[in-house]
């Protein structure tokens, strides 16, 4: 029986951090051996805002690293770059011309990002359907994403399924993959806000790649609340976040997190979190600095060769549907 396929994206913008792996590339990992992966970076969106070219293609090389720093067998899962296959591109256009302007303008994401920059390219409003292109050019069934994601899942399968009643039955409609605890990791200095690659503060996302001296420090100065110890019953955001970490990391039971860590002092608690954290990173950033960039280019290259007659495929499908010219 041929595997169910799963396809997600990341992208090679700014460092990668505690809250991408434990979203999105800790399920990769997991998902791996039991169905046909595609794990994606996704240089079409990074381009949605300015990015320096050379900064740009050291970016794309280091997520790659990472993806197999993190575990991802690239014998296993086809590891590619977006932009390397054309199917993305011409499967996004393809949908941007049966997705109403509304659905695009309602993006959260969208509307946090534009409202944070002067001028808005066109291509921040189109980002969703490009990432809808993504996921449906290889018929995927599973998208394992971090819940900020969930909104911009659901618009792909609204996408599909507008595009088969209009057209006829021609995408699998996908299911969204969350983690059962680290879905949403917060920012240590504000537990309001989402970890995130663009936020400036320095204690508030741990990289990937973060000397893990200064990792545990981070966590150390982590935003807490006023209560003097762990109360599962009143915490607020902050130790919510730290023992979410934990428990992500880690893979602790409920009953085992309520026997390790009530009532204990904030301090104990930082410190466990910080050796669970360094103990965990601390394999990555050793199979990290063993990726060589050399191969890694010819991974990239094959992972595009191998999976792009499944992209044409569907572009040949969705622009006969169309009545298009193929
Ligand atoms: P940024 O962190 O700047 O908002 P992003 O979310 O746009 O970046 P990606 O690198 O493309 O960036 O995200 C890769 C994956 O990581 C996605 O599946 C996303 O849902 C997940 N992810 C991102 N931030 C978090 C977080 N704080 N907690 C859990 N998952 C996250
Ligand atoms: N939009 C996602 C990245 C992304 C993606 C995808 C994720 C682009 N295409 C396809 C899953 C499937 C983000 O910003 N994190």
């Amino acid at each position: 029986m041929t595997k169910a396929r799963v396809f997600s994206g990341v992208q090679p913008t700014g460092h990668l951090h505690i809250g991408n792996y434990l979203g999105a590339i800790q399920n990769f990992v997991r998902l791996q051996h039991e169905y046909d992966c595609i794990f994606c970076v996704v240089d079409l969106h990074a381009v949605t805002v300015y990015q320096e070219p050379a900064e740009l293609r050291r970016k794309i090389r280091e997520i790659a690293a990472l993806f197999i720093a993190c575990g991802i067998d690239p014998n296993v899962a086809t590891l590619m770059v977006q932009s390397s296959v054309s199917g993305h591109a011409e499967l996004g256009w393809l949908l941007t011309c049966v997705t109403p302007l509304g659905w695009l303008e309602r993006m959260t994401q969208y509307k946090d990002k534009s409202a944070k920059q002067e001028t808005i390219g066109a291509g921040l409003l189109q980002y969703p359907v490009l990432m809808a292109a993504d996921i449906l050019l290889y018929q995927s069934k599973i998208v394992p994403v971090g819940d900020d994601q969930s909104q911009h899942l659901e618009l792909t399968r609204d996408i599909a399924q507008s595009f088969n009643s209009r057209y006829g039955d021609t995408f699998t409609v996908p299911a969204t993959k969350l983690p059962t605890h680290g879905a949403r990791v917060m920012g240590l200095d504000d537990p309001e806000k989402k970890m995130s690659k663009s936020a400036t503060g320095t204690s508030h996302a741990i990289g990937l790649l973060d000397d893990l001296a200064q990792a545990k420090k981070k966590i150390m100065r982590a935003t807490t609340d006023s209560n003097p110890a762990v109360d599962f019953e009143t915490m607020g955001p902050g130790v919510r976040n730290l023992l979410g970490i934990y428990q992500a990391f880690s893979g602790a039971s409920n009953e085992q997190m309520q026997n390790e860590f009530a009532g204990l002092r904030y301090g104990d608690l930082k410190k466990k979190v910080a050796e669970q954290v360094a103990q965990s990173l601390e394999p990555i950033q050793a199979r990290y600095r063993e990726v060589t960039t050399g191969n890694l280019d010819d991974l990239l290259r094959q992972g595009a060769n191998r999976i792009r007659p499944v992209a044409e495929a569907t572009v040949r499908l969705t622009k006969d549907r169309m009545g298009l010219y193929t």
